[in-house]
């Protein structure tokens, strides 16, 4: 009962809705060629147990012991067996390896030319993507025009991350002093989840990244956005008054706001209230959270590099209406 219970479970979990990070949903020539051979290796597999169970089976049946039956003839240098059963798997090899090698050079990173260009780099525990054609930057949620070659250049500003977002791509090691890439066209738009998949320290599994595809006009606005200064508050709102508090706060030594601070530890926070999650993707960008997260970020994210800071309510409630003010 139990066992039935822990299946159905398994089975439950596997099979929830949407498949959010599921690489049985591929939604990119990437994605596709990796489902398209695990499908073609998983079918010949079957076919291996299911002729291999088949003749265990006869020969359970056929030749088993009874009493008062003789020994059975042992079969000694049969020839055509020999041949049989060296050139049958041989043969299943080479239908799996030529499928194998020609994913393997699908996808080993070559964008045609004209692909946009992406770079990636790991922090622990949260993603930089940089865009050196389009001159901008964004952090944890990437944005990719679809039906766009995308050409991923990745590396690690500490320990090594592993890129790789189920349905889109990868995955691929993100290592210090070395560039690693991928090539990938999304086919679809909408939203994908992915996440560190190497072990790079207490907050590995909180290392979550978000892709929206979006098409070519929707991308381009948020181009746009991410190039335009942050926006200014307002004389006298609260947001003004929080823009006052962070640039007396230690939040300028590790963030950036262009024109406010320049700090480089942590994400860049220009356009922070343009996001729809924080910290690796973790946490909705919701006031609540903020909040949290300024007062005791690891108390929320185990080991965050962002140390509590120590601010009265009055001064978070303006330092966190002066974040979601800038876009
Ligand atoms: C010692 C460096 C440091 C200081 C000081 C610091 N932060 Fe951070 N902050 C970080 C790091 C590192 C992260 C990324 C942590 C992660 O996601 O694991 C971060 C993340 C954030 C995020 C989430 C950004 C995102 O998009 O994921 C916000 C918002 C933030 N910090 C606001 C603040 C504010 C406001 C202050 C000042 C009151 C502050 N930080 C002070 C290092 C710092
Ligand atoms: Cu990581």
């Amino acid at each position: 009962m139990r066992l039935v219970l822990a299946l159905l479970l398994l089975f439950l979990t596997a099979c929830s809705g949407q498949f959010p990070q599921s690489v049985f949903a591929p939604r990119s020539d990437f994605s596709t060629e990796l489902a398209g051979l695990f499908t073609n290796i998983f079918w010949w597999a079957v076919a291996v147990f299911v002729f291999v169970e088949m003749l265990l089976l006869i020969a359970i049946a056929r030749f088993r012991a009874r009493p008062g039956a003789a020994h059975p003839k042992p079969v000694h240098g049969h020839t055509a067996l020999e041949i049989g059963w060296t050139l049958a798997p041989a043969l299943i090899l080479v239908f799996i390896a030529v499928p194998t090698m020609r994913a393997i050079f699908a996808t080993s990173g070559h964008a045609p030319e004209g692909a946009l260009r992406v770079e990636v780099i790991g922090h622990q525990w949260w993603w930089e993507y940089r865009y050196p054609t389009l001159n901008i930057s964004a952090y944890n949620e990437l944005h990719l025009p679809v039906r766009t070659a995308i050409q991923v250049d990745m590396t690690s500003a500490d320990v090594i991350h592993s890129f790789w977002v189920p349905r889109l791509g990868g995955k691929r090691d993100l290592i210090q002093g070395r560039t690693n890439r991928i090539a990938f066209r999304a086919d679809s738009t909408g939203e994908y989840w992915g996440q560190c998949a190497e072990f790079c320290g207490a907050s590995h599994a909180n290392m979550r990244l978000r892709v929206f595809v979006e098409s070519d006009s929707a991308f381009q606005r948020w181009v746009d956005q991410q190039r335009a200064a942050p926006a200014t508050p307002a004389k006298g709102s609260p947001a003004e008054a929080g823009e006052r508090v962070f640039r007396r706060s230690a939040c300028i030594g590790c963030h950036t706001i262009a024109g406010v601070a320049q700090g480089k530890v942590g994400p860049d926070l220009s356009h922070v209230g343009g996001r729809a999650t924080i910290a690796g993707a973790l946490f909705p960008n919701t006031t609540e959270t903020l909040h949290r997260w300024i007062l005791n970020a690891p108390s929320l994210k185990p080991g965050a590099s962002m140390p509590p800071q120590n601010v009265s309510p009055q001064d978070l409630d303006a330092l966190v209406a002066y974040l979601q003010s800038l876009k």
